[in-house]
């Protein structure tokens, strides 16, 4: 019999994009991806955890072009100037990609399963959604998300009517929500010092043996 939610994850038809075009104004301004945790770029962790994951990984930004073209992927910048938001990144990476997915993540949240995409194709593939997205248990975690880059001249269009939420594009497609309560530490984020500093405290504590 055929089982759809038994379809392999088509890694070669997925693009890793990494969201690192904000302005880090709780940081201080400085660039988030390359701020150091307990040793290391916040923007490594995510690199290591997306690359097995993605047949070519890129990462969206807005500034510090040289710095995150070091890691020898592609910089994309956002589809329209003027920093609107994590929706803009989107379009511009669905737009510079050719693969038939994007598989999303925050340069911010240094703890990304190493199944994110795997675990949300099964969801999208259940349903034959276009959109899978992360669930805490409480409620979406928009940035971390499956797409169908055929999606682009509809994400284009709720751009050019001036839609910045995430959410509500979602929610005008077939999007489905994958669970993942049993993760609670890829939904941590680093938005301010004080964050950084406990993070970073924590994961020197946990590498003890
Ligand atoms: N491409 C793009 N990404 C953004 C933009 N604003 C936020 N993001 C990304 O969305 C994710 C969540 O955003 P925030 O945690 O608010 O980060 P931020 O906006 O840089 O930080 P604050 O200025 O302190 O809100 C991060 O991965 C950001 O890099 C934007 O205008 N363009
Ligand atoms: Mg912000």
């Amino acid at each position: 019999m055929h089982r759809p939610d038994a379809t392999p994850y088509p890694r070669e038809q997925v693009t890793a994009g990494i969201l690192a075009g904000g302005r880090a104004t709780r940081m201080g301004g400085h660039d988030k991806g390359l701020l150091e945790l307990a040793g290391r770029p916040m923007i490594e962790y995510v690199l290591d955890a997306l690359r097995g994951q993605a047949a070519r990984v890129v990462i969206n930004a807005n500034r510090s072009f040289e710095a995150y073209e070091r890691y020898g992927v592609t910089v994309v910048r956002d589809r329209q100037d003027g920093f609107l938001g994590p929706l803009a990144g989107m379009a511009g990476m669905m737009a510079a990609v050719d693969t038939a997915w994007l598989l999303t993540a925050p340069c911010d949240s240094p703890q990304v399963p190493a199944d994110l995409g795997p675990r949300l194709w099964q969801t999208v593939v259940r349903e034959r959604a276009d959109i899978g997205v992360a669930d805490n248990g409480e409620r979406l975690q928009p940035v971390f998300a499956l797409l169908r880059c055929a999606l682009l001249p509809e994400l284009e269009a709720c751009l050019a009517a001036g839609e910045r939420k995430i959410d509500r594009f979602y929610r005008q497609q077939h999007m489905v929500a994958a669970d993942f309560s049993d993760c609670p530490k890829m939904f941590v984020n680093v938005n301010t010092p004080a964050e950084r500093d406990a993070l970073a405290a924590e994961l020197r504590h946990g590498a003890k043996p």
